[in-house]
């Protein structure tokens, strides 16, 4: 298989926290891409033109990253990542679909700010805003949920937070008082979570 991936794309970062978590980093071959320079290569193998895309041996491709873990997972039964058949299953996508949530409103808030005063659209880049926070105190919220074995939902989770972290720490604290987390759990939780040694080896740089 192959994956087209970048090293601060935190929705490639998931793909590959899978693969390793998986143990089917023989099995994958990483290739690097610019997804806003290398688009008519990319388009070429996923329409939409993002990373990550994953190639099978037989040529069929898979997107988005949602699609691709689950895919992986699908693999082998050995380190299920979406364990259980019953509600236990609908929770894990359930955090997985919040912690994307969460990284899509931030990676939108990231490119309108990469554009110039005059084309950005503040109502745009304030509702995100207003997402990432309620998704954050959500997160804080629920948190036990997150007891137990690493999944999907960790592993979401933890990219979803590392994009924060890494593009927009700002918004990880309070504004008045830059040393106190808004969601203090979920940042404990977060600090243990980044010294794994897949989330060391898939920082962004
Ligand atoms: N929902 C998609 C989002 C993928 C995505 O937006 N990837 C970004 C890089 S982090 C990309 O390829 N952007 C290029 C573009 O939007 O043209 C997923 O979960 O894989």
């Amino acid at each position: 298989m192959k994956l087209y991936y970048s090293n601060t794309s935190p929705y490639s970062r998931k793909v590959r926290l899978v693969i390793n978590m998986k143990g089917l980093d023989k099995q994958v071959e990483n290739i690097l891409m610019n997804p806003f320079e290398d688009k008519t290569k990319l388009k070429a193998i996923n329409p939409l033109g993002k990373i990550p895309s994953l190639v099978l041996d037989d040529n069929e491709v898979l997107f988005d990253s949602p699609v691709i873990c689950h895919y992986l997972d699908s693999l082998s039964e050995e380190k299920p990542l979406i364990p259980g058949k019953g509600w236990e299953k609908w929770l894990v996508l359930r955090w997985e679909a919040l912690a994307d949530g969460l990284t899509d409103a931030a990676y939108n808030l990231v490119v309108e700010r990469r554009r110039s005063a005059s084309e950005q659209s503040t109502s745009a880049m304030s509702q995100w805003t207003d997402e990432i926070q309620q998704v954050l105190r959500e997160m804080e919220i629920r948190l036990t949920e997150l007891d137990g074995e690493i999944t999907l939902a960790h592993i979401a989770v933890g990219t979803a937070i590392g994009y924060l972290d890494f593009r927009l720490s700002e918004l990880l604290y309070d504004s008045s008082c830059p040393q106190i987390a808004v969601s203090p759990n979920l940042m404990s939780w977060y600090e243990s979570f980044q010294t794994h040694p897949f989330m060391l080896a898939t920082r962004p740089v």
